[in-house]
């Protein structure tokens, strides 16, 4: 295990997109620790010539910079709070020690204005991972509180430029294109689908042209940081297959036909096949263009890499223990007789967010965990989804798979899954390091009213 040097680091930089990558530059403190501040900053969503957004940014950007690491070397960020409200960072998706998870009130306190905290982690696996805030997330994740978090391959399956990390955000700006800082808050955003946008950009940029080589399969990481919308993905004219799910490759590549779902905080990796000089579009649903691709290069002669999946542990379904977990709540399911949670310090809800979800009919985070279990139990969750809104549920520090009462065993792992309304889904996966992990909704808007809860591995 050796701390990465500042040539390691940027060599690493430099396989992203370029325009994401603008007046970016890595700051180390002497002892090797790189410096990462979240503080408030001015944002051109709608091009250089729109309006200012007031945001909040990882070292004055937004994304923020996207940090990249090799799989089993030692992670060290020093992160420091310059905004005039509490935060902690979260790194989602990394199997990482309990303490290091972020998360405020069960693994560490909240990091005042002021203050700052060290993360020191090895992400145990290669992938598509993305950092963000975990305080007020609703808040400070609309605001701009997000980036990526790639860990390469020990020996990289993609070269440089041909592996693109895509930061997908669906924001709500006004009609002169500024974020709408009014509208935050409102009991919809809270009681409906959470705070869905009209504004969708890819790296901080509306409807980027990205270069491409065709001359070999490109890797698209693409990255929902939206707080609530379920981006409904199609790639025109390229033949393109699916590798990796949650930052873990498949088995083998699927190729799409068709919509690709990325529910809010979920990660896809695509390889993408472009033909010379034929323009491509990424567009969601209905049509929006999000980015257009401009290949240039012979045709594709060699095959596409393979990804190697992590030798994550299967859950044992013969000795597996199965948690309920019944989703209330919503504007048309107001819950009858909740229990609330004393909730756990820093995660106390807001004003506007009135007591609104419930797991197992609780609101919100108590000091009683949902389960206990035991480092290296099997253990399933049966979700039954009783409201009329789409949920994504995320576990924090575990991999898990869905599993299905029929036919072959579904082995994508995943550790943000979207439910659909009056859906039943199991998923199971195997108690990993001992701590305090939490259970919640990625729509963020539902988890600051209610749905949140946690279990602890011993
Ligand atoms: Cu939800």
């Amino acid at each position: 295990m050796k701390l990465l040097n500042r040539r390691e680091v940027l060599a690493g930089f430099a396989g992203t997109s370029i325009f994401s990558m603008a007046g970016f530059h890595p700051a180390f403190a002497d002892d090797g620790y790189i410096e990462l501040t979240a503080r408030e900053t001015k944002i051109k969503l709608k091009g250089l010539a729109g309006p200012d957004s007031e945001l909040m940014g990882y070292d004055g950007l937004v994304p923020g910079p996207t940090l990249r690491f090799t799989r089993g070397q030692m992670v060290r960020i020093r992160f420091r709070n310059e905004l005039d409200v509490p935060t902690t960072v979260h790194w989602h998706g990394i199997r990482l020690d309990n303490a290091m998870d972020g998360v405020p009130g069960l693994t560490q306190d909240a990091i005042p204005p002021g203050g700052s905290f060290d993360y020191e982690f090895t992400p145990p696996d290669a992938g598509t991972f993305w950092y963000h805030a975990h305080v007020d997330s609703w808040s400070q994740v609309a605001r701009g509180l997000f980036g990526a978090l790639i860990i390469d391959e020990v020996t990289p399956a993609f070269a440089p430029e041909n592996d693109h990390v895509l930061v997908l955000t669906d924001w709500r700006v006004d009609d002169a294109g500024a974020f709408d800082v009014a509208s935050m808050g409102g009991m919809h955003e809270f009681e409906g689908g959470g705070r869905i946008g009209n504004l969708l950009t890819v790296n901080g940029v509306e409807k980027p042209e990205i270069p491409v080589s065709s001359s070999s399969a490109q890797r698209l990481r693409l990255i929902n940081t939206s707080t609530a919308r379920i981006l409904k993905l199609e790639l025109t004219d390229a033949k393109v297959a699916i590798i990796a799910r949650d930052g873990q490759p498949l088995a083998s590549p699927k190729e799409v036909s068709g919509d690709i779902l990325l529910g809010p905080a979920q990660r896809v990796d695509l390889t993408a096949e472009f033909a010379p000089d034929v323009p491509a579009e990424l567009n969601e649903f209905g049509g929006i263009v999000m980015a257009r691709f401009i290949p240039s290069g012979p045709a594709t002669a060699q095959a596409s890499p393979v990804l190697v999946p992590a030798d994550l542990p299967v859950p044992d379904l013969a000795t597996i223990r199965w948690i309920p977990l019944l989703m209330e709540g919503g504007v048309s399911g107001r819950l009858k007789d909740p229990e609330i949670a004393q909730l756990h310090g820093g995660m106390a809800m807001k004003a506007t967010a009135p007591p609104l979800w419930a797991f197992n009919n609780v609101v919100g985070m108590g000091d009683k965990p949902l389960f206990e279990a035991a480092g290296g139990e099997s253990i399933g969750i049966e979700m039954t989804n009783k409201t009329e809104q789409y949920h994504a549920i995320h576990i924090h520090g575990h991999d898990f798979r869905i599993i299905r009462q029929t036919g072959p065993a579904n082995t994508t792992w995943f550790d943000t899954v979207v439910i659909a309304p009056a859906e039943v889904m199991r998923i199971a996966f195997v108690a990993g390091k001992p701590g305090k992990w939490m259970i919640h909704c990625h729509v963020l808007e539902h988890s600051v009213a209610g749905m949140d809860t946690w279990f602890r591995v011993s």
